[in-house]
């Protein structure tokens, strides 16, 4: 029996493909609070190389803010020295200089002597308006002496209420001397509300010897070789680590060569992931979150900013998921070919949770393109953006752009809905998006009692 010739009974809160619908859901996105599940930002008692109001400068401090962070973030580095190549400033003469002037040297000529469209040049410009501070000062130091009057803790209030983001989950490598010792020394460091940890822990899964040698100095009794006591060495480690940090789920980041050959697989990424990570988070009840698809210091001059992107293998994701259906995985891929086919996995195993436009894929065309194909393949059961924010004012921006172009996308496909004759109400909008940006977050993320 077709409908379509019989329109629907309009009720008050129905709403079909109008303006009103698409400002509606733009409005709704625009406002959901959300948790964000992955960044590089810490609280405060991580220390901090800017004082602010009434605080102490820590130089190895890990919490950035500010606008000399925000100048230097390495997706800007990448972008001066395309500008200003290594052959005219040595890469070692950048990196001699301090912050400021690094900052200087960046303003100079991506700000000033050309027009800050790129998307990260962009997003410094779109956090100065939205701080109330003017994008047009031609000059950082006016910049400089309004971040120092802020007292940190006010201002990571007004950053995430800026950003609408109500949780902030940690990276927090394990195998980073500066973030280990501070742990060591104050286990309390991470009890902030606002912030959540993750154990991240890349070494040990890509590179097992180089891990068990630390494990081993650090008084577990791990080999390079994968016996029954390193493996049991090695869980030990990732109890404690997890317990001493509270973390809400582990995660790595793996190369695009990274590979998984099931059960049979007697390498020592895969003996790592099969005898120590998987049961330990099993047990742990924990989600393992997979970045698969960066290749570390193509160009190491560049630091930070010398990482690549490389297409991954789905089908080793595919074997962890069908062999360990009690594990509960967060995945984002780093290259754009294999966003299509991380959907269509995501399709065969409801114990994979895809999230974010992660990196090179965090720019408005891309995102669009990768939003709009996650709700046509996967309805509201993915996360469709994290901030990877390394700097706290980031937050402001990057949510800022994401969800213009999530809210654009998710107009289009009510409009598209009610086009078919079901038009959702408010109410049934409120719910999707709610789930679509926070519940499937915030349930990957739930801090442990
Ligand atoms: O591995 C990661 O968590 C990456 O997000 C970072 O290492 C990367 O440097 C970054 O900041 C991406 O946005
Ligand atoms: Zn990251």
């Amino acid at each position: 029996m077709s409908t379509r010739s019989v329109p629907r009974p309009m009720s008050k809160d129905r709403i079909s493909r109008t303006p009103k619908l698409e400002e509606l859901v733009r409005d709704i996105v625009s406002n959901q609070p959300l948790v964000d599940v992955h960044t590089h930002l810490c609280p405060p008692t991580f220390g901090s190389p800017l004082a602010g109001r009434r605080g102490t400068a820590d130089p190895d401090g890990l919490l950035l803010w500010g606008i000399d962070e925000l100048i230097t973030y390495h997706y800007l580095v990448c972008e001066v020295f395309r500008v200003v190549p290594a052959s005219q400033l040595p890469y070692a003469e950048y990196w001699a200089m301090s912050k400021s002037e690094q900052a200087d040297h960046i303003w100079k000529h991506l700000f000033l002597d050309r027009s800050p469209i790129s998307e990260a040049c962009r997003g410094v410009v779109t956090t100065l308006e939205l701080l109330g501070l003017d994008p047009g000062e031609r000059s950082l130091e006016g910049y400089r002496r309004w971040f120092a009057e802020q007292s940190i803790d006010e201002h990571i209030d007004r950053v995430m209420e800026l950003g609408g983001v109500t949780r902030i989950t940690m990276t927090n490598d394990v195998f980073d001397d500066n973030e280990r010792r501070r742990w060591l020394q104050d286990p309390s460091i991470g009890d902030d509300p606002r912030f959540t940890a993750v154990l991240r822990f890349d070494m040990l899964v890509r590179d097992w010897p180089s891990a068990a040698q630390k494990l081993n100095d650090w008084g577990y009794a791990a080999t390079s070789e994968l016996t029954d006591k390193s493996i049991e060495a090695a869980r030990k480690f990732l109890r404690d680590w997890i317990t001493r940090t509270k973390s809400v789920y582990c995660a790595v980041s793996l190369p695009p060569d990274f590979r998984y050959g099931g059960p049979d697989d007697k390498s020592d990424t895969a003996v790592v992931l099969r005898q120590v990570v998987m049961p330990v988070l099993e047990e742990a009840g924990l989600p393992f979150a997979m970045m698969i698809g960066s290749i570390k210091l193509l160009n190491p001059e560049l630091q930070l900013a010398g990482d690549m992107t490389g297409m991954s293998d789905i089908m080793s994701l595919a074997r962890l998921c069908l062999e360990f259906p009690r594990n509960r995985f967060l995945v984002t891929m780093l290259a754009r070919e294999n966003q299509q086919e991380l959907c269509v996995l995501a399709r065969k195993f409801g114990n994979l949770m895809i999230f974010g436009c992660w990196w090179w894929l965090n720019n408005p065309s891309l995102i669009e393109e990768i939003t709009r194909m996650r709700v046509e393949l996967l309805g509201t059961t993915f996360i469709p953006q994290h901030s990877d924010a390394r700097v706290l004012e980031q937050l402001v921006y990057k949510w800022d752009h994401s969800r213009a172009i999530i809210g654009k996308v998710l107009a289009d496909k009510y409009s598209d809905l009610a086009d078919a004759g079901w038009v959702a109400s408010e109410a049934e909008i409120r719910r999707d998006i709610r789930e679509i940006l926070d519940s499937h977050a915030r349930s990957m993320t739930e801090p442990r009692i």
